[in-house]
């Protein structure tokens, strides 16, 4: 079931447009698929389908689909060499996904901790959209017969869940989908959250969080406030059971300088915290300047933007449709006459 363009592997991720994107989203997910096209064939996407399972507001939803693709192309995916799109605008996306709900068991739903994580935090909205997403997330995947899923531990079992479905659906009609594994980065920065961190760091937790379009200012002001540690040795020193928030710092610091563990120590000996903290963040605000401005040099070009997503849209239908049409046939519906 190879991709009949290209003998590259595929590469299949997406990102909710229900928050802005953060500096986690960065480290921990972007940056790293920026450097896979080269030797992948990568579709990334706006995953508004999924946002609307908790209730968005509809014009910061549209505005920030579009602001996140500026952002995904900011950080450095080259949509000449990945395809990017906005998910609703693939309706084989929709149609698969209803499909694929009838394949995917109301026990394997039910186990999904996703799940039983909104619906405590969403109580009065409960929908079944919440309830059925990872069937979405199969179809998202599955449409492009991908090789690898780029995602972070909490999307490992929505992984697991989309393998079993394939193989299940292989195994009543015969090889339709390719059966498709979690990729874990080699860099797999987990950035925790600058006021609890102790918690990864997330969109839902503005006070902790640094986004990427956050002002120069505001990046300062968030990591000169960030917790340390109640220990009163203030040395710079890698050791993430007993100092987790001076870890986390070193975390940041090193996988936007490149430095190493033992280098940062040797940089900041003798100087403390207060040095240190203001230093993350003068690292981070120049890493995130450029991506900031290039965002918004974009976002002031809607012609632009509008042309990409156009584009990708069109790249993403036409494999998304084949694999579409192979399915409507397996499962016994009249081929459609126009
Ligand atoms: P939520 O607040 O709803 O949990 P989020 O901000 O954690 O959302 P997601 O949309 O769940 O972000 O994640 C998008 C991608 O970014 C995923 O691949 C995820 O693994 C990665 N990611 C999210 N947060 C972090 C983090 N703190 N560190 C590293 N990677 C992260
Ligand atoms: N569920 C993911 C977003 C997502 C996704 C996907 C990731 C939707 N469809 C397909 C990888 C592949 C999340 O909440 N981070």
């Amino acid at each position: 079931m190879e991709n009949s363009t290209t003998a590259k592997k595929v590469m299949l991720s997406g990102i909710q447009p229900s928050g802005e994107l953060h500096l986690g989203n960065y480290l921990g997910a972007v940056k790293n698929w920026a450097e896979l096209a080269e030797e992948f064939d990568c579709y990334y996407f706006m995953a508004d389908l999924h946002s609307i399972t908790v209730r968005q507001n509809p014009a910061d939803l549209r505005r920030r689909s579009v602001s996140q693709l500026a952002q995904y192309i900011a950080c450095g995916l080259d949509p000449e060499k990945n395809t990017l799109f906005i998910q609703s605008h693939v309706h084989e996306h929709a149609e698969l996904g209803w499909i694929l709900n009838c394949y995917t068991m109301f026990g394997e739903l039910s186990r999904m901790t996703q799940f039983k994580d909104k619906s405590s935090k969403n109580a009065e909205n409960i929908n079944g959209g919440l309830f059925t997403y990872p069937a979405l997330m199969a179809a998202d995947i599955l449409l492009y017969q991908a090789d690898y899923v780029p995602v972070g531990e909490d999307q490992k079992q929505h992984c697991e869940l989309t393998r079993d479905v394939a193989i299940r659906f292989n195994n009543l009609y015969g090889d339709t989908f390719k059966v498709p594994e979690p990729y874990i980065p080699k860099v797999g920065a987990r950035i925790m959250s600058l006021g609890t961190p102790t918690s990864k760091m997330s969109k839902s937790d503005p006070q902790g969080c640094v986004f990427i379009m956050d002002k120069p200012e505001d990046i300062a002001r968030k990591f000169k406030r960030a917790v340390t540690d109640s220990d009163t040795e203030n040395c710079v020193r890698y050791d993430p059971e007993n100092k987790p928030g001076v870890a986390n710092l070193m975390n940041i610091y090193s996988s936007v300088t490149g430095k190493r563990f033992e280098e940062i120590e040797r940089e900041f000996a003798g100087q403390g915290y207060g040095a240190f903290k203001p230093a993350v963040g003068e690292a981070v605000i120049e890493t995130l300047r450029p991506i900031r401005e290039e965002s918004e040099r974009m976002l002031a070009d809607k012609a632009y933007l509008q042309q990409i997503y156009t584009d990708g849209a069109k790249r993403a239908t036409a494999v998304a449709r084949r694999t579409l049409r192979k399915v409507y046939k397996r499962v016994g519906f009249v081929e459609k006459p126009f």
